[in-house]
């Protein structure tokens, strides 16, 4: 029998899981290997803490503690929450393990032994306080693009340029502040601009089923045209380069945690873990966005150099990003829901945010969490539709047959019904289209519904007790068919409607239903167990702390923050007031926004300046989509000289504020002004 081996991102060991990870990752891909199980199909799912990398490191600068104490407070914190949210990972692994070390190194091992790598020397920052390469994080400087003096090494956040240390200008060390020397290190390189031509083009054409939003970023960085990429770095902490002569190098925290898939694998079938990753398996890893060029393109190159019958991944239903109350999710501003506060603070609905984050999943775009719309979202459809439905059905159960199922004497077609209500589930499932499949899920609890309300059995009951009962087990058995169809989004739901129906779905059936979306029929005489409740309504108060705590948190967390930007950002050179006048400052309205094509950083925006109008290209694309920038009213430097980018004149610059982890906002006038007006 074929297998399947599902993926979730490794969550870095830093921090703990909020709800857009949740949203764009671990939920889908729970449903999904839930999914498969049901079919009784091989599945595996793996997962763990993904425990190297420079954040962890400077986290750990910063509190004074050591990276293993980082990780292992996050990693417990972080499995634990999974585990109470009923993340059914066949193992919870960590790239500290000692299996991992031994998987990684001998991958890379055997990547070198093919020659797959270049060994490139090349001159790299060095901290002569700190005794310490600088790689990616911990280097940072004035952006030669945009001039932000805040860049990192690796990328610019503020025009989203990707950079290499080399290229910054003015470059400091993250961990001394000092200047830092350029001193000659060798390197491992995986010569990404060769598989481009040999392997990675054909294959990203072959992927024709990937959302259109994973091909469209695969292609846009093939297009550019690949380069060669370091796989190793000169730091200590991750696993050592496993060759002679490379004291102080490790490998490229990107080589590796992918490979702590594998990892996680071996350590849950020590027996047959390679059998789920060769032949006829298929790979699944689920993620965000700002993964995809590492799990579309570099892995599947390190698969495809490893040979050895192993496979590339087969889909990668990547999400876009979830918002939260209007704002871009954010760890450091502690703009963010964390599942362990949540699971906390709101004991036992561990179901409800499985619903409504399945049903707001940003699969196609960007999408939005707010307190006010959960709330909404669990009263309407979960206690109101579902919750309803279900009460109402075992209680006049209870009430006139003493629970005890009456003799199934409709017509309704059980393929009709299969058509009309299962098959959209299972299709729109192996799709990967979780939300449409939760609301087709969402469709049978609505007829159940609407079938009681139009059959009225509390007023039938009095005068035709033979259509009552055939009116009630009907209603039951699409009862039992919402719980058997439960199992897949709201495992506890699944599991409490099924003790209150007093079923025991045999096997059998439940292959059938998953299968061939076989309708339920259940055995006439059936006992009903004692009834509860499904859902609670969700007061207001619930809701407006939750707000509240949201706001608190963060303006304690940002007024941390101004000071921090007081100490790093100096004062630029004090100007005369000559200088300042040169500039001419005004408010503008954006009229209209796109993105340019290709560029993963700009859009595109026609400002209304007065009576003119005037094309800006501002590098925000990673912060904001283009509609919520639509409408807005932004501070606009009218005379800067115009400058083409990518074929397209920009016409002066819009400026924005930015936070102290790079992220952006708009300086807005505080009441709508006519735009063109001056700023002085
Ligand atoms: N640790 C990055 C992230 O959460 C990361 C994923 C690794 S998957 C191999 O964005
Ligand atoms: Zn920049």
């Amino acid at each position: 029998m074929p297998k399947t081996t599902i993926t979730a991102a490794l969550p870095y060991a830093n921090g703990p899981v909020h709800i857009g990870h949740l949203a764009g990752v671990y939920l889908p891909a729970d449903t999904y290997a839930r999914f498969l199980r049901l079919k009784g199909e091989e599945t595996l799912f793996v997962c763990g803490s993904d425990e190297h990398g420079v954040p962890i490191t400077l986290r750990a600068k910063k509190e004074g503690i050591t990276p293993q104490d980082v990780v292992d407070r996050y990693h417990a914190l972080i499995r634990d929450s999974f585990t109470n949210l009923d993340i059914n990972f066949d193992v919870y692994s960590r790239t500290s393990s000692a299996t991992h070390k031994e998987i990684s190194q001998d991958f890379f091992l055997n990547l070198l032994n093919k020659k797959a790598f270049k060994e490139i020397t090349s001159e790299q920052f060095f901290d002569t306080e700190a005794q310490q390469f600088l790689a990616d994080r911990y280097i940072t400087g004035e952006c030669p693009r945009c001039h932000n003096d805040g860049a990192y090494g690796d990328q610019c956040e503020k025009c989203g340029s990707t950079l290499s240390p080399n290229e910054l200008l003015n470059p400091k060390s993250a961990l001394s502040g000092a200047t830092p020397i350029l001193k000659e290190t060798k390197n491992w390189y995986l010569p990404l601009d060769e598989l481009q031509t040999d392997f990675l083009n054909q294959y990203i054409d072959s992927r024709k089923n990937w959302r259109p939003t994973v091909l469209g970023q695969c292609k846009s960085w093939l297009n550019d045209g690949l380069k060669e990429r370091a796989m190793t770095r000169d730091l200590n902490w991750g696993i050592p380069v496993p060759v002679e002569n490379a004291e102080g190098k490790v490998l490229y925290v990107w080589f590796e945690a992918p490979i702590g898939y594998i990892s996680a694998t071996k350590e849950a079938r020590p027996n047959d873990w390679e059998s789920w990753w060769t032949g006829d398996t298929k790979l699944i890893h689920f993620i965000g966005k700002d993964n995809i060029v590492f799990h579309c393109i570099i892995f599947p190159a390190m698969l495809h150099l490893r040979g050895d019958g192993y496979v590339v991944p087969e889909q990668v239903p990547a999400n876009e990003f979830l918002n939260l109350e209007g704002q871009k999710i954010s760890t450091s501003r502690n703009w963010a829901v964390w599942l362990n506060e949540y699971l906390e603070e709101l004991p036992n609905r561990q179901d409800e945010l499985r619903f409504v984050l399945h049903s707001i999943a940003p699969e196609t775009k960007d999408s939005e969490f707010t307190w006010k719309d959960y709330q909404t979202r669990v009263n309407s459809e979960l206690v109101g539709i579902l919750g309803n439905f279900a009460n109402r059905v075992l209680v006049l159960m209870n009430k006139y047959y003493q629970g005890k199922i009456p003799a199934r004497t409709h017509t309704f077609d059980e393929k009709e019904l299969s058509t009309r209500f299962l098959i959209p589930i299972t299709e729109k499932l192996s799709q990967y289209k979780f939300r449409d499949a939760l609301n087709s899920f969402m469709e049978l609890a609505r007829y159940g519904n609407k079938f009681l309300a139009d059959n009225e059995p509390w007023k039938l009951v009095k005068t035709d007790p033979a259509k009552t009962e055939e009116i009630m087990q009907f209603a039951y058995e699409i009862l039992c068919n919402i719980c058997m169809a439960a199992e897949v989004f709201l495992p506890r739901t699944h599991e409490n409607l099924r003790i209150q129906l007093g079923i025991e779905f045999p096997n059998n059936d439940k292959l059938a239903f998953w299968n061939h979306n076989q309708w339920y029929i259940p055995n006439p005489s059936t006992q009903t167990g004692e009834v509860r409740l499904l859902f609670a309504k969700i007061e207001d108060e619930i809701i407006d702390a939750q707000i509240q705590k949201l706001h608190n948190s963060m303006s304690t967390r940002e007024s941390a923050n101004t000071s921090e930007v007081d100490s790093t950002t100096p004062m630029k050179e004090v100007i005369q007031y000559e200088d300042f006048g040169k500039l001419d400052l005004r408010i503008a309205t954006v009229l209209s926004c796109e993105k340019v094509e290709k560029v993963d950083k700009l859009l595109k925006l026609s400002l209304e300046v007065g009576k003119e109008t005037c094309t800006v290209l501002s590098g925000i694309a990673q912060h904001f989509s283009p509609e919520e920038v639509v409408g807005k009213q932004v501070l606009y430097l009218y005379n800067l000289a115009p400058r083409k980018m990518r074929g397209i004149e920009s016409q002066g610059m819009i400026l924005m504020a930015e936070d102290a982890d790079g992220s952006l906002r708009f300086m807005e006038p505080s009441e709508a002004v006519q735009s063109g007006s001056t700023v002085a």
